[in-house]
């Protein structure tokens, strides 16, 4: 790869994606160097440049093609995109989690969701909410408002919101109580659905696999123990995940193996436990750093 050809992604420049995002780049191996306007990133060992902008902008930067790729949550491209043709979204990354909801005051009694027919919701995202409120045969008027949409009840401006919401914790504070969710979200790697150049494409293809690599690795654990012999049948069915387990003989011991596997998902005290009583001993549990298939 000796050529000039780099690859442009857009991430958000500030907010809750920012650091997730640079996280993920640094996991891959990207070496970072700032510009000077601090609006873009160089990686200095990988043919990739990281343009910092509003998360808002994002796909409109992918659509004129001034950027290749970019992480966005899928509550703002499903917002702004209506041609799904537009845009590809590459891998879903896992951070950045969130919903988009209904809320009413609590001191409002819910029973179904016709009760939004005439009712004023305030929001940021009017088009998901109408196309929800349009498949749910619901006439309702949307009060846009690009922040704070959660005051709009108390100000009595709306009757109703629709926002994004984590941990509930705002909910909470303003005394709304959350009844219909419309969409679950997510951070996403996405590109235009326009074929890339055949070297761009080979660029992007690397850089696919080390985030599938840091994602994979972590979630996984390397388990290693020693067991008896006849107890392997016994383990193996205890094992998480159905990866396959590499048995060895132990030095000096011929009752006993080394067994080392690596589990693609959590491993619990409780599987540990019961690990034990199978017979294993000298358990050990470790991360895993980087991984490639
Ligand atoms: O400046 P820029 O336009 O880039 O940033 P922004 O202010 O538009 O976005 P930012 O940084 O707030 O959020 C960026 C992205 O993070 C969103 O588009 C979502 O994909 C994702 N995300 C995940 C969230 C939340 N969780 C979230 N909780 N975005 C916003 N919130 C807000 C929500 O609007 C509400 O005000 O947090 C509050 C609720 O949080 P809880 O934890 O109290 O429920
Ligand atoms: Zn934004």
């Amino acid at each position: 790869m000796q050529s000039n050809v780099r690859l442009t992604l857009a991430i958000q420049k500030k907010g809750r994606l920012n650091n997730d995002s640079l996280e993920l780049l640094k996991k891959c191996g990207l070496k970072l160097l700032s510009s000077k306007s601090s609006l873009f990133y160089s990686a200095e060992n990988f043919p990739i440049d990281i343009l910092l902008v509003r998360d808002d902008d994002i796909p409109t930067l992918i659509r004129d093609g001034v950027c290749d790729l970019g992480i966005v949550g899928e509550n703002v491209i499903q917002e702004q995109v209506s041609d799904e043709n537009e845009y590809e979204s590459l891998k879903l990354l896992g951070f950045g989690r969130c919903r988009l909801s209904i809320a009413l005051p609590k001191d409002t009694s819910f029973n179904d969701i016709n009760q939004l027919q005439n009712a004023r919701i305030a929001t940021s995202y009017p088009n998901l909410l109408q196309r929800f409120l349009s498949l749910n045969n619901i006439k309702a008027s949307l009060v846009s408002i690009s922040g704070s949409v959660e005051i709009s009840p108390k100000l009595g401006i709306a009757d109703a919101i629709c926002d994004l919401v984590s941990t509930g914790k705002t909910l909470e504070e303003n005394n709304l109580q959350e009844v219909a969710v419309i969409l679950q979200s997510q951070a996403a790697l996405i590109k235009a659905k326009a074929a890339l150049s055949t070297e761009k494409q080979a660029i992007l293809e690397i850089f696919l696999r080390r985030i599938t690599g840091v994602m994979q690795a972590q979630e996984s654990k390397y388990i290693l123990f020693h067991a008896p012999k006849n107890a392997i049948a016994r383990i193996e069915q205890l094992l998480p995940g159905n990866e396959t387990p590499t048995i060895m003989p132990l030095a000096g011991n011929d009752e006993k193996v080394a067994i080392h596997v690596v589990s693609r998902e959590a491993v619990f005290w409780g599987t540990l436990e019961k690990l034990r009583e199978a017979g294993a001993t000298a358990i050990l549990v470790l991360p895993v750093e980087k991984m490639m298939y």
